[in-house]
């Protein structure tokens, strides 16, 4: 009993040290992966991702998250996060959107708006994640409709993967749907997946919303979800996430 509890106050310790330290030295750096239009593919816009990089192991956007969450420096850690996302912005070409991940606790906060006086808004779509259960959606909306007014559009990101994110579409009604990978991986030879998203797609055709296919590898998905008629895509056959020059070089 006494050993569970120092253990589990040794873990919050070592967690804290972790992300304090990551705070105070900026550990973090903003990525952008292309969304293509699956029709011409032309790159139409970046996802704009974090990556933390510490003398540890690398470990995943989502554990960080995840850890701060736990010891209750969530909000802070995505505030930091948010900052220097928003100040790296203007690097993507203003021909092309750029997505920014908020969660629906940070949107709720109402601190989003801090960021955005220099941000692209007519060209800014915020992706809504998944790791939140959204209990109150008006309470959501009355965040989302004064963006919506300034021209910023609204994505629900990983669409699918989790028991709230369906809810979020039909509550949100976003402009775009970002469709979780674990329907995209083997679309193309897994029959129920294909009868699936073109379902969703019937769907997204008839409220309006359009989706992006997340996480294609293959040229046979890619191939899959034009046939269906998914008009974006993103995923590492189209472009892995890169620092921005590393993005323009390619061109
Ligand atoms: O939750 P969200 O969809 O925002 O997460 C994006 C994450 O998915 C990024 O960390 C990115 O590196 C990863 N990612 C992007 N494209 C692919 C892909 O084609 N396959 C897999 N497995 N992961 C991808
Ligand atoms: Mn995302």
């Amino acid at each position: 009993m006494l050993k569970d509890i120092v253990t589990s106050m040794h873990r919050h310790w070592l967690i804290k040290r972790r992300i304090d330290h990551a705070l105070a030295n900026l550990e973090f750096s903003t990525v952008f992966q292309p969304i293509v239009k699956i029709k011409d593919m032309k790159t139409v816009g970046f996802e704009a991702l974090t990556r933390f990089r510490n003398n540890e192991s690398y470990r995943a956007p989502d554990l960080w998250f995840e850890d701060a969450k736990e010891i209750g420096l969530g909000l802070n850690l995505e505030q930091a996060v948010l900052k220097e996302v928003f100040e790296n912005l203007h690097v993507v070409p203003a021909d092309c959107y750029v997505t920014v991940n908020v969660t629906p606790a940070f949107l709720l906060s109402r601190n989003l708006p801090i960021f955005m006086n220099d941000a692209p808004l007519n060209r800014l779509v915020i992706e809504i994640t998944e790791q939140d259960l959204i209990t109150d959606y008006e309470d959501v909306n009355s965040v989302l409709n004064p963006l919506r007014a300034q021209g910023v559009k609204i994505a629900v990101d990983d669409a699918g993967s989790g028991f709230s994110s369906f809810w979020h579409v039909l509550k949100l009604k976003p402009d775009l749907i970002k469709l979780d990978r674990k329907f995209v991986s083997d679309i193309d030879t897994d029959v129920g997946k294909s009868q699936f998203v073109a379902a969703i797609v019937d769907y997204s055709k008839k409220s309006g919303s359009q989706i992006i296919a997340e996480g294609v590898e293959t040229a046979g998905e890619l191939s899959m979800l034009s046939k269906l008629e998914v008009p974006f895509a993103q995923g590492y056959f189209l472009g892995v996430p890169r620092e921005f020059n590393d993005i323009v070089n390619k061109f």
